[in-house]
């Protein structure tokens, strides 16, 4: 028996000495220590002998199991130690000290205007939502108060997809997912939000028409909401954009999910009034349209029109970008031309 253990011992060596990876070293294990592991066996022969022998013998074989139980633990580490090595050889090493050969890019004008008007609003309270590009025509328009077949409908031509639904025509598409969200504020805590986003319309583009572009909403309701508050985060919005006079005009709007509407105009900043192609020889861009929120849509928002009131505006943020930026062309916003469109930095 004690050659045979020796022999073991030798044919274990061997074995471990050719282990790679922690998967063979468990067939070593399993197959001198496992159930019907040869050390194993060794042991269960035991009961072949008595006396003396019984116990030399036991002595020897439980020796060396618990010197192949140490040398597996032992081994483990160098294992480990090698798979790590491979490991290291076999990845993608990345020096990032060595100085890059593409420029950093820069953040495109309107993602610019749109974030300081998002900071503007937050310090407001206003929380940011982030409304679908794609949405039903339930919510594009039934939602905010135009039906189907209402003449409102001509004035934002849209791209229908094949499953029936469209792209949004404007940032109006998301009140009644948000107001469904949010259900009726508690006294005190107004509803407010802001939500920014792509509008997709079937335009005949000219320098301050896109058939993408950007609009940014915001919207009030609450116990007490009216136009003054309306009128005041307006002239917050233009004041904190511009860091300048602007000259607007407020005048009548109509809009089916607001009442009364209003549109408000900036001074064309091309031509500083006098008549351009932007402005249409008009001195004046429409930018901000809003007005108090239609009972109608509250309704279909699920908030109480008897008890709740509110105020909605749709800002034309690609075209308060061209007035900040003294951009002559819509077209340049989508054009990619990097040369331009990295100059705007604040
Ligand atoms: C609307 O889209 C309304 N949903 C806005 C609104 C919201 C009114 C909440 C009341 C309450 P309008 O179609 O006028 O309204 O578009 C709003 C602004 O988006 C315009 O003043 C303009 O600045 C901008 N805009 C509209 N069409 C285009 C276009 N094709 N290209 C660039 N900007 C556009």
């Amino acid at each position: 028996m004690l050659e045979n253990l020796e022999q073991l011992k030798l044919k274990f060596n061997h074995e471990l000495n050719l282990v790679e990876t922690r998967d063979e070293l468990e067939k070593i294990r399993v197959a001198f220590l496992g159930k019907k592991g040869l050390v194993t066996e060794e042991l269960k022969n035991l009961r072949n002998l008595s006396g003396e022998d019984k116990k030399t013998a036991g002595m020897q074989v439980n020796k060396l199991k618990n010197e192949i139980e140490q040398a597996i633990v032992s081994y483990q580490t160098v294992i480990e130690e090698k798979e790590y090595q491979k490991e290291i050889e076999s990845a993608e090493c990345y020096d990032y000290s060595i100085p890059s050969e593409n420029e950093a890019g820069t953040l495109h004008p309107i993602t610019i205007v749109q974030r300081q008007i998002e900071d503007i609003f937050k310090t407001m309270g206003f929380i940011i939502e982030d409304g679908l590009e794609v949405q039903t025509e339930y919510n594009n328009f039934e939602a905010v108060n135009i039906p189907k077949n209402h003449p409102a409908r001509d004035m934002q031509d849209t791209y229908y997809l094949e499953n029936g639904q469209i792209l949004k025509t404007h940032t109006s598409a998301a009140q009644n997912t948000i107001m469904r969200k949010y259900g009726a504020p508690k006294p005190g805590e107004p509803l407010k939000v802001l939500f920014p986003g792509r509008c997709f319309r079937n335009e005949n583009i000219d320098a301050s028409h896109e058939n993408t572009f950007f609009q940014l909403e915001g919207m009030m309701i609450g116990d007490d909401i009216s136009i003054s508050n309306l009128i005041y985060f307006m002239k917050v919005l233009l004041s904190e954009v511009f860091k300048r006079d602007v000259k607007v005009r407020l005048r009548p709007g109509f809009f089916p999910f607001v009442e009364p509407g209003f549109e408000l105009d900036i001074n064309c900043a091309i031509c500083g009034g006098d008549g351009c192609p932007t402005c249409k020889n008009s001195g004046w861009l429409e930018l901000l349209p809003c007005g108090m929120i239609h009972p109608n849509v509250l309704r279909m928002g699920g908030i109480d029109p008897d008890r709740y009131t509110g105020f909605a505006f749709g800002l034309g943020l690609t075209r308060l970008a061209m007035m900040k930026y003294n951009i002559k062309d819509i077209r340049l916003f989508n054009s990619g031309n990097l040369k331009q469109l990295k100059q705007f930095t604040n």
